[in-house]
C-alpha cells in the first residue's frame, strides 16, 4: 500500500517514522510520503488561503495548490482513494479501517483554517474515489492528527505489520462488540493492590468467564450504545 498526505505541516507525519509504522516501511509493506502544499504555490508568500465567497469568519484553502498537488501525486493513477479529513465527514471506525486496509493507494488531504474550497473535493472525485472522514465529534484545528490516527489504524491491519497475528484475531472477535477486559501483569501484589485471584488460578474456563463478565459490565457502564441501549 502507498499512502500520501498533503498538508501545510508535513512535519507532523514524522510521527509515522516511529515504532510499528516505521518497521512496516522499512520492511517494504507500506510506502508513506508527506507533501508540503506550499510547494505547489508560486507567489513570494507561498499563499494557500483566501477569504470565503459569501462572507463568514476565517479563511479557506484556495483550490489551485491542491489541484497541482493532486495532479503530481496521482499522475496516471486511477484507483486511488482520496480522503479529506473533515469534521463534516462520516465517522471513522474499525470497520472503515478494515475497508481502507484493502486499498492500494490512499491520499490524505489535510486542511487547515476553515477547510478547503469545495471544488477541490469535486475535482478529486474525477481522479479517484473520494471520502470525507472525521475521527470523532470534536473540533481539531486541522486534519493532520486525524490522518495520522487513521493511518495507524489502517496500517496495523495489513498482513505482516503486526507481529502477533493472534492479537488481531482476538480483536476481530471483540472489535466493535464489547470493550476490552482489564489486564494485569507481574507482580501479583503491587503497592498493596492485588491481581484478581481468578487470573492466578490456572482455571482457563473460569478466567474466560470472568473476562467476559468484565467486558459486559464495562460496556454497559461506559458504552451502552455498543449494546444497542
Ligand atoms: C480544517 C479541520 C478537522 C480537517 C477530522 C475532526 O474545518 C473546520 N471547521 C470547523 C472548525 C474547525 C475546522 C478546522 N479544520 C481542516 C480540518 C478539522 C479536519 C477535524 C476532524 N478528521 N475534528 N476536526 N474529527
Amino acid at each position: 500500500m502507498r499512502i500520501d498526505a498533503v498538508s501545510i505541516f508535513p512535519d507532523y507525519f514524522q510521527a509515522l517514522d516511529l515504532s510499528l509504522l516505521g518497521k512496516a516501511r522499512q520492511a517494504g509493506l507500506i510506502q508513506f510520503q508527506a507533501h508540503d502544499l506550499r510547494d505547489f504555490t508560486f507567489d513570494k508568500h507561498r499563499t494557500v488561503d483566501d477569504t470565503p465567497y459569501g462572507g463568514g469568519a476565517g479563511m479557506l484553502m484556495k483550490p489551485e495548490p491542491w489541484g497541482l498537488a493532486l495532479d503530481q501525486i496521482l499522475e496516471e493513477e486511477t484507483d486511488a482513494t482520496i480522503i479529506f479529513t473533515s469534521p463534516a465527514g462520516e465517522v471513522f471506525n474499525q470497520s472503515l479501517a478494515y475497508e481502507l486496509a484493502q486499498e492500494n493507494r490512499i491520499v490524505f488531504a489535510c486542511g487547515r483554517y476553515e477547510g478547503i474550497d469545495q471544488r477541490v473535493v469535486d475535482y478529486a472525485a474525477t481522479k479517484g474515489k473520494v471520502r470525507l472522514i472525521s475521527i470523532g465529534d470534536y473540533v481539531l484545528n486541522g486534519g493532520e492528527v486525524a490522518a495520522i490516527a487513521m493511518t495507524e489504524a489502517i496500517v496495523r491491519l495489513i498482513p505482516g505489520v503486526i507481529g502477533n497475528a493472534e492479537s488481531l484475531i482476538e480483536e476481530s472477535h471483540s472489535g466493535e462488540g464489547l470493550l476490552e477486559y482489564p489486564s494485569y501483569t507481574k507482580p501479583a501484589v503491587w503497592r498493596g493492590l492485588e491481581v484478581p485471584p481468578v487470573l492466578l488460578s490456572g482455571n482457563h474456563a473460569a478466567i474466560a468467564k470472568w473476562r467476559h463478565e468484565q467486558q459486559v459490565e464495562r460496556t454497559k457502564r461506559v458504552r451502552p450504545d455498543l449494546l444497542g441501549e
